[in-house]
């Protein structure tokens, strides 16, 4: 029993869908907001495992409760219970103030499991987001076009620049789509899915937003990027509890 009608076969096909949080997540909003306004750094470092990049920080929720509280909101772990059909383990937390602009990846690229296929993405807008701020670009169904196993590490796992990925994309007929949603939506999205951050055409706007990333119980966990023939990069991740 999920509190969204979520259609579990379309979301298996397109590899995304977009539910809407509960009203009460409203006041975690502003205190996420507010507790990091002043966080973003003008250099990157990292203070006891916190990453404070200039464009984004990463799993600061280990100190900040507010950010924890929105990695483990009940319904989504119920969500994605349903979907992956094995309890949601929250394990990495990434916050945005501005569109990230960023290439086209898939996020099973970063971090998998093994067996594949259980890592989602739940991205959560903080505010309204519209062409202006950078939405997410995201390409329904790209994620059956390659998935990435511990036995394929010997082969370099498809096109990796934004143009190869994009003529990849092409060719296979998925047009893009931008996740143009409202503050307290959000889009969950599984690890395969290739997705970016689109051009911000307001400069200076901001886009806060915050992604939790999620593995799945009964899997071992690896970092695909770093991994080569005969030294898989083990990952024991440190979770969200
Ligand atoms: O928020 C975005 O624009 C995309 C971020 C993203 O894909 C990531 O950090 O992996």
């Amino acid at each position: 029993m999920t509190t969204w009608a979520v259609d579990r076969q379309q979301f298996l096909d397109t590899g995304l869908t977009t539910v809407t949080l509960p009203d009460r997540c409203g006041p975690t909003f502003d205190a996420i907001l507010n507790s990091l306004k002043d966080a973003y750094p003008d250099e990157d470092h990292e203070v006891d495992g916190v990453r404070y990049f200039t464009d984004r920080i990463m799993d600061v929720w280990q100190i900040n409760e507010h950010v924890r509280e929105l990695a483990v909101v009940p319904e989504v772990l119920d969500l994605l219970s349903y979907l992956f059909g094995r309890r949601p383990l929250p394990f990495q937390t990434l916050n945005f103030r501005h569109g990230t602009q960023q290439h086209l990846h898939s996020d099973a690229l970063h971090n998998n499991s093994d067996p594949a296929g259980f890592l989602a993405s739940v991205w959560v807008a903080l505010e309204d987001i519209t062409m202006d701020n950078g939405p997410v670009v995201y390409y329904p169904g790209s994620h059956r076009l390659a998935e990435i196993s511990v036995g394929d590490v010997t082969q370099p796992r498809g096109p990796h620049s934004n143009d190869a990925i994009r003529s990849t994309l092409a060719a296979a007929g998925i047009v893009p789509h931008h996740g143009l949603i409202r503050r307290g939506q959000a889009m969950v999205w599984v690890g395969d899915l290739i997705h970016g951050g689109a051009p911000v055409l307001y400069p200076g706007a901001t886009r806060h937003s915050q992604i939790t990333h999620y593995f799945f119980e009964g899997c071992r966990y690896w970092v695909p990027k770093s991994s080569t023939a005969g030294n898989v990069i083990w990952r024991h991740p440190r979770w969200i509890a």
